[in-house]
């Protein structure tokens, strides 16, 4: 943290680690403090910085050489995660959508052809991306997809809505999941495509130089829908992505047949880590904020922070946020090790979660009025830790994934009668 070292650091960090936090924190400081408060006013996408970000590398971090990536690790990438989201947090998931959901599950399912046509672009931060999990009748329950894909002789046609998309408007390259038959059990096959589409903001990505890849074919029949107006994120775009006889080549298929729903499971095993990362970030955020200002602000002839109320929430603050990295750190070098991790993503976010709005309102509270208003940044990092607590698996999805690591399935009355 600005001022503050943590010890959790020594252990998890290599010297490259450092250099890349501190040039992403150096980047945030100085390109995304000074605008973001507008971005979020006007709920306006950030494509000058996407740009920069691009050219800092910020988008292949995790990925190797060969596909255009900086060939670090599952921890780098959370530590940009973390480090923009002190400052920024619509900014942090622009960046944490395309790498942890839609390059993520290219690389670890895709096969050669499909990472030098697709990852490299998305790792270069060439194109934007995005990932289609979510519809009107498969929140939690992920399985209960309805988006249908039937199968022709040389291509799949795609039927149906995913909705609450990160990217979805401004991102070219997807990956979605759609139900292609019926197992052998009579559950769904689930299985998973690769589909692009032109940015919406076309003149805003040519101006920048980044967003649109003139060699993309794009999927006939697939676009995007409303942009969503939201509480937190409000830079980020959010957006329906629609499907209508949507033509997808059969060498789109991402990874092997009824596997879309197994491997999107472990895409979001991975972006879980990422959004603990993210939240760690808010809370951290939102401590220095609090720390400035409980250290200037005097009431009673007395700085703030010299009171014992504040005092003690501070202590609480910063032990919570050391729990959060060891959480977290601990989650992404277990993935990057191959080790199972889904638990340990689970429990990172979930945590980092709770701590992010614990923290949020706290900060608001010792701004005092002051914090009720749009001047000083604790009042937007609440309303973006909000999310924290929904997407990627709610909090009650991340206790039924904790708990089944040491129940088991639940069992109920009309499974046992099954
Ligand atoms: N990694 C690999 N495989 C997994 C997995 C994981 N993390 N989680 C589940 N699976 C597999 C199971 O092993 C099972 O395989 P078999 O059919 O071969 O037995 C299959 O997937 C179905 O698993 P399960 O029965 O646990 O699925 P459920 O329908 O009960 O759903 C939850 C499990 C609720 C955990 C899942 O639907 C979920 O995560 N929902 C939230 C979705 C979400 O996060 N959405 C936000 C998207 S915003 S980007």
């Amino acid at each position: 943290m600005h001022g503050l070292t943590s010890s959790v650091d020594d252990n998890y960090l290599s010297d490259e680690h450092r250099m890349l936090r501190d040039m992403v924190r150096e980047f945030a400081d100085n390109e995304i403090a000074p605008v973001a408060r507008e971005f979020d006013r006007e709920g306006k996408f950030p494509w000058g910085n996407v740009a920069k970000m691009a050219e800092l590398g910020l988008f292949g971090i995790p990925w190797p050489e060969e596909y255009d990536g900086a060939g670090m690790d599952v921890l780098a990438s959370a530590l940009v995660s973390e480090e923009l989201a002190k400052v920024c947090p619509s900014h942090a998931i622009t960046v944490g959508a395309t790498i942890s959901l839609a390059a993520s599950p290219i690389y670890y399912f895709g096969n050669e052809e499909q990472k030098q046509r697709y990852l490299t672009k998305l790792a270069r931060g060439e194109v934007l991306g995005a990932f289609g999990l979510t519809e009107p009748e498969a929140g939690s329950d992920a399985q209960g997809t309805q988006t249908r894909a039937e199968e022709k002789s040389d291509h799949w046609v795609l039927n149906g809505t995913k909705i609450f998309i990160t990217n979805g408007g401004v991102g070219e390259i997807f990956v979605a999941t759609a139900v292609t038959g019926r197992r052998s059990n009579g559950q769904k096959e689930i299985s998973s495509f690769i589909l692009t589409k032109e940015t919406r903001d076309l003149e805003e990505a040519l101006a920048v130089g980044t967003g649109h890849a003139v060699d993309l074919e794009y999927t006939p029949g697939f676009t995007h829908g409303k942009k969503e107006d939201k509480l937190g994120w409000r830079a980020s775009d959010t957006t329906e992505l629609i499907f209508e006889d949507a033509i997808v080549p059969k060498e789109n298929m991402l990874g092997e047949r009824g596997h879309g729903f197994k491997n999107f499971m472990q895409t979001l095993d991975g972006g879980r880590i990422g959004m603990a990362a993210h939240l760690l970030g808010i809370a951290e955020g939102a401590l220095e904020q609090t720390l400035k200002f409980t250290s200037e602000r005097r009431q009673f002839n007395t700085r703030i922070c010299d009171f014992q109320g504040i005092r003690f929430e501070i202590a609480d603050w910063l032990t919570r946020i050391e729990a959060g990295k060891h959480l977290t750190y601990h989650a992404a070098n277990l993935r990057q090790a191959g080790e199972p991790h889904s638990k340990e993503a689970a429990m990172a976010k979930l945590y980092c979660s709770e701590l992010a709005n614990w923290a949020t309102v706290k900060a608001v509270q010792f701004h005092g009025a002051y914090g009720y208003t749009t001047e000083y940044r604790v009042e937007r990092l609440m309303r973006d830790a909000k999310i924290g607590e929904i997407g990627e698996g709610t909090s009650e999805v991340q206790r039924m994934v904790i708990a089944r690591h040491l129940l088991g399935p639940e069992t109920t009355p009309e499974k046992e009668d099954a």
